[in-house]
């Protein structure tokens, strides 16, 4: 079955994207860091949202920022979201002000940070200095169907796919998207979280349960709030508010929006069902021992 995925030799590659231990990456992901990692000057107090990328990452970060500032939204109103949060190892000249590296040492401590490297490529000093990490994850095939429309949506980045989503697939299932192979990717920090105390995330949990799941980040960064202040935050974060808001949903080819969807199931408008049945064997085979597991709808 692992031979319905199979690539040609000819599959989507982008000048400057490159592979670094084993991971396809983008030439946005800075290459000195990953060769020199303590370049990053890491505080103790960092607070980080690591996640594969599609995952639900800005939302949690938004969040995030939200339970640190206990609800009072200043700060998050104050920026684009993409400088008020430093992605630490992006560079761009397009987006020059978007150099992690730089950003990081422009904001405020404690310093709320993301990344999608998976653990093995993760600066080793942000665990050393046991700093906190909240890892956010999605079932893979909404996650794999964001990411196809953000190939789309973000050329400049990604380079110009203009393959389908079938071809798509064929790269997420062999690792040839930026960010490389989900399973190494989640199962990787999965292990990382369960044995040190991290906190781990489900995209599906926070559409179910906002509440819950933002009751469980303020605990982990020490914030007593009230249910009163958790709701605001909740509703500050919602899709609708946070698609409308310019801080965040930004477009960079017009009509495909960074906030898309922001639904679970998604993926049933783009697998076929040969797609889906070889999907699940992969899956059921990668996952078995791993004790995680995602809704799917
Ligand atoms: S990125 O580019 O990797 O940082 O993207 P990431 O933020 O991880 O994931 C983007 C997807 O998350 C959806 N999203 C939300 N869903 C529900 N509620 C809220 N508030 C929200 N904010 C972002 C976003 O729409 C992307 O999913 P899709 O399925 O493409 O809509």
């Amino acid at each position: 079955m692992a031979d319905y995925f199979k690539l040609n030799a000819e599959y989507y590659k982008v000048p400057g994207h490159f592979t670094f231990k084993d991971v396809y990456l983008a030439q946005y992901v800075r290459k000195d860091t990953l060769e020199r990692p303590e370049l990053y000057e890491i505080k103790s107090d960092d607070i980080f949202v690591v996640s594969y990328p599609k995952s639900g990452t800005t939302w949690t970060l938004e969040l995030a920022q939200l339970i640190m500032n206990k609800g009072d939204p200043t700060y998050s109103l104050s920026e684009n979201h993409f400088y008020r949060i430093p992605f630490i190892e992006f560079h761009s000249e397009t987006y020059p002000r978007l150099t992690g590296l730089t950003a990081m040492q422009n904001i405020e401590s404690p310093r709320l940070l993301k990344s999608h490297l998976p653990i093995h490529l993760f600066p080793p000093q942000v665990l050393q200095k046991g700093c906190k990490i909240i890892v956010v994850s999605r079932n893979p095939k909404d996650t794999v169907a964001s990411y196809y429309n953000f190939y789309q949506a973000y050329p400049s980045l990604l380079g110009d796919y203009k393959g389908d989503f079938s071809n798509y697939l064929k790269l997420f299932m062999n690792g040839k998207v930026v960010y490389g192979d989900w399973f190494d990717h989640t199962l990787g920090w999965y292990e990382y979280v369960v044995e040190n105390n991290g906190l781990f995330l489900k995209y599906e949990d926070m559409k179910k349960s906002p509440r819950d799941v933002s009751r469980k980040i303020a605990e982990y960064l020490n914030c007593d709030l009230s249910d009163e202040v958790i709701d605001e935050i909740v509703e500050r974060c919602s899709f609708a508010r946070m698609k409308m808001s310019g801080l965040i949903n930004i477009q960079e080819v017009e009509g495909r929006p960074f906030l898309r969807k922001g639904a679970v199931g998604d993926w049933k408008n783009y697998f076929t069902l040969a797609e889906n049945e070889a999907f699940d064997e992969v899956y059921n085979e990668r996952m078995k021992d791993s004790g995680l597991s995602f809704e799917w709808e």
